[in-house]
């Protein structure tokens, strides 16, 4: 699939102020830091239209951008960013929980994970919730240039492994990085499947 064009729609602070579309839409979701707003500029064709800082905690706000006029990318806040009050850290919460279990045109929810660590407990206590929420998800290791390809791929068992311990099944993994844009043809290809699927 290619992306034709890409616009900045609109930034949310709750679920009653989200657009009112019913184009499908996926949203970036991890902690962070971990490069949601990264990743969805890399899709996008490397336009900056999300902004990225080396300051976790820089989306605030549900941005709503439309590809194509046909589905949209939503760019998430992080969660588990330690230097935020507790009452903004809530709120973030709130909100990403209010949209991700209350959005009828989710169509998949991309959980991103740095693939240069171990399993973290906060991203497995993420999936775990939004699992049990059935919210159709595929997970994301990024920033994969960052490591040897052999690192990724123990993380990656590793997460999975996690996950097997639940007795879950495994959700689809892709990989990726920003900086190489690897990942980025296997991504818009299950983006366009899941399209065509909807
Ligand atoms: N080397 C490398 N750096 C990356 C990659 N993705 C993101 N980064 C860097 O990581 C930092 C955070 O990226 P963002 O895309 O802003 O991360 P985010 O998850 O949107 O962060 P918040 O909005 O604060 O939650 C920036 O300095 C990016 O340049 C990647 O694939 N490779
Ligand atoms: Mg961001």
């Amino acid at each position: 699939m290619n992306i034709r064009s890409a616009t900045f729609q609109i930034s949310a602070p709750d679920l009653a102020s989200c657009p009112d579309s019913e184009l499908p839409e996926f949203a970036f979701i991890g902690r962070s830091n971990v490069g949601k707003s990264s990743l969805l500029n890399m899709l996008v064709g490397g336009k900056a239209l999300a902004k990225v800082s080396t300051t976790p905690g820089h989306t605030k706000l549900i941005n709503f951008f439309s590809a194509d006029r046909r589905w949209s990318l939503v760019d998430l806040p992080g969660y588990g960013f330690a230097k935020t009050s507790k009452m903004e850290r809530d709120r973030f919460q709130q909100m990403i929980a209010e949209y991700l279990t209350g959005r009828a045109n989710l169509a998949c929810v991309f959980v991103l994970i740095d693939s240069r660590h171990t399993p973290q407990q906060i991203d497995l206590d993420f999936l775990q919730w939004l699992m049990n929420e059935s919210a159709p998800h595929a997970l994301v290791f990024t920033k994969t240039d960052m490591s040897k390809p052999n690192r990724v791929k123990e993380n990656i068992d590793l997460f999975e492994a996690e996950i097997s311990a639940w007795g879950r099944e495994t959700p689809v993994v892709f990989t990726s990085s920003a900086k190489t844009k690897s990942g980025r043809p296997q991504l818009l290809e299950f983006i366009e499947h899941t399209l065509r699927c909807n």
